[in-house]
């Protein structure tokens, strides 16, 4: 694919050159910047609050918190406070190094200041998704043996604490709830808390948070990161988010999510910025409105979301001044280079496009404001870590061969363990030295990184290889189509056929010249063989409560398939 490459941008960047970073990058280095490299004492929550106090950022915002009720803001002095506090009635609730804390609730300075104050203590926090449900929530918890919850009166409906013996204390977040049995008030404990806490001293191996994530069949699996993850935090809010210290940064993914921890609490605390978080439900107005207000200058966002402000227009984006930003990212899914191409025209500012898991921990592969984007391309990989395109043998492919996306082993972030399942967590690791992804992707003569697909997304058609995400960049190109999902269909004659699920623009009815104009405009623009045989149109496609588009749902709607864990899709 020929994509018109957009330049490097200039400015006070983090990461200079690139190409001599790659090649001499040591991550001892890092350690340095962390007060335990000196005393021996370490602690993830320290380094991203307290350290800062002792500094000179004490009086500096640390957050700014607002939704339809509330809008406030902390100093990195009030977010070591309240921490402390919520350290110790934790603590208080008999919490121990190594505990699991759960975190359900939607988002909130409590929120914040309960994962903070779990991690000073040493336990492992783990974050829910406040759309949870019933089911998803009691696996998680019956999977980690959670010992203690924090959640909310509304979301309290859906814990069947009766049914989860080693749970043992529930906070609730609710001035006037009355304690009765486990049932602990958060709020009027937070408020008589002592602002000292004792932090517990952890080994860098130490658990630090567990993220469970769905999987294409069975439970959910429980990726578990250690305090060791700060090198990898800290580094590429420099080199990747590009943090400085005027910066004012906005990262919209939930703490339910890794990229709501990962980088909207760990990678900007740990170098000292200031974060916004807006709370409640997405509209293209609110998140215009947050950007101005907050003169944002760093934003970290989705592709869902850039398609979503896309479709709402230029119009409604015009009446905001979004002046303040300078560099914008995206993580999650294929950044499609017609959103890249948005991006340019509506902000005159490129979008960085990162890729990384949560089993990864932190980012890996990405576009750094020093290096060339290639629109469609998810980058390189950040200095100090080597990723390759492997066979299945663990042979690295050469350029421009698709294959899997595979990580050499050993990376700062890498998670330690899934939760409850060895067997799981070596699964990844079966080439030898190689961690492999799942993602195929090709790798191009100039190192740039192509997704492809999650490995069972490839489709096969009359003997083409074809990745998802091409035939779906492409039909979003359209001027109907708001969002594409594209999967392979078995077909006795072609192995496979191409048939694409598409929800449309507001002001596009669906009709059947529409239907051929747009697998003429795939023919057209991408190639015949890549054009969908079959298209159906929906009022919404089956996405993840991150943004993905669940193609192995619609997958197994169209086979009439069981679509397996569905704890993760929005409502
Ligand atoms: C951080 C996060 C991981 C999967 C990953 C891949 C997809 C993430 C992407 C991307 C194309 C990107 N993915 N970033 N695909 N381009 N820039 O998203 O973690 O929720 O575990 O998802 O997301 O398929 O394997 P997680």
């Amino acid at each position: 694919m020929k994509v018109q490459a957009l330049p490097s941008v200039e400015g006070n960047f983090n990461l200079k050159n690139y190409e001599e970073a790659a090649e001499s990058f040591d991550w001892s280095t890092v350690e340095q910047q962390f007060t335990w490299s000196e005393t021996g004492k370490l602690n993830l929550a320290y380094e991203a609050i307290d350290r800062h106090v002792s500094g000179d950022r004490a009086n500096k915002v640390a957050l700014y918190y607002s939704d339809a009720n509330r809008d406030e803001q902390y100093t990195f002095e009030d977010m070591k406070k309240y921490s402390n506090k919520a350290g110790n009635i934790l603590r208080d609730a008999g919490v121990k190094k190594g505990d699991r804390v759960f975190i359900f609730m939607p988002r909130s300075p409590e929120l914040y200041f309960a994962v903070l104050g779990a991690i000073k203590i040493g336990a492992i926090v783990g974050p829910l998704f406040e759309a949870f449900m019933e089911g998803a929530v009691r696996d998680r918890l019956e999977d980690s043996d959670a010992k203690v919850l924090v959640t909310t009166p509304a979301l309290l409906e859906r814990v069947p604490v009766g049914d989860l013996p080693n749970l043992e204390s529930v906070f609730i977040i609710d001035e006037s709830y009355e304690e009765n049995g486990p049932y602990l008030n958060f709020l009027t404990r937070l408020n008589g808390a002592n602002e000292d806490l004792d932090i517990e001293w952890v080994d860098r191996e130490d658990g630090l948070i567990l993220h469970y994530t769905s999987g294409s069949t069975g439970k959910p699996k429980g990726v578990l990161h250690v305090h060791n993850a700060m090198l990898q935090h800290y580094q590429t809010a420099k080199w990747v988010l590009d943090l400085q210290e005027d910066d004012i940064y906005w990262c919209t993914a939930d703490p339910g999510w890794v990229t709501g921890t990962s980088y909207g609490i760990f990678g900007p605390w740990l170098v000292g910025a200031t974060n916004v978080i807006r709370g409640g439900r997405f509209s293209p107005q609110d998140w215009y409105e947050t950007l101005e207000r907050y003169k944002v200058t760093v934003w970290y966002s989705a592709p869902t979301a850039f398609r979503m402000l896309m479709s709402a227009g230029d119009e409604v984006l015009k009446k905001y001044d979004l002046s303040s930003l300078r560099h914008l990212l995206s993580v999650g899914e294929p950044l499609n280079p017609e959103v890249v191409r948005w991006g340019m025209k509506v902000f005159d500012l490129r979008i960085h496009d990162t890729w990384w898991m949560t089993e990864t921990g932190a980012q890996i592969i990405c576009n750094y404001p020093c290096m060339e984007i290639r629109p469609g391309s998810m980058g390189k990989p950040i200095p100090g870590v080597k990723a390759a395109i492997i066979d299945d043998q663990g042979n690295e492919l050469p350029p421009n061969r698709m294959g899997n996306l595979a990580i050499q082993k050993g990376w700062p972030s890498m998670m330690r363990t899934v939760w409850n399942n060895e067997e799981k967590y070596k699964s990844y690791f079966e080439i030898e030295g190689w961690y492999v992804s799942g993602d195929s992707a090709y790798m191009d003569e100039d190192g740039y990184f192509w997704f492809q697909g999650r490995i069972d997304d490839v489709i096969m058609t009359a003997g083409e290889r074809v990745g998802p995400f091409e035939v779906e960049s492409k039909l979003v190109e359209h001027p109907a189509v708001a969002e594409a999902g594209v999967i392979g269909k078995p077909d006795p004659v072609r192995g496979e056929i191409i048939k694409a699920f598409i929800a449309l623009r507001d002001g596009y009815e669906v009709s059947d010249e529409l239907q051929e104009d747009i697998r003429n405009f795939v023919k057209k623009g991408l190639a015949a063989h890549a054009a969908p045989r079959e298209i159906e149109f929906r009022d919404k496609l089956p996405k993840t409560r991150s943004g993905k588009i669940m193609r192995r749902v619609l997958k197994a709607w169209e086979l009439d398939l069981p679509t397996g864990d569905l704890s993760t899709m929005e409502d």
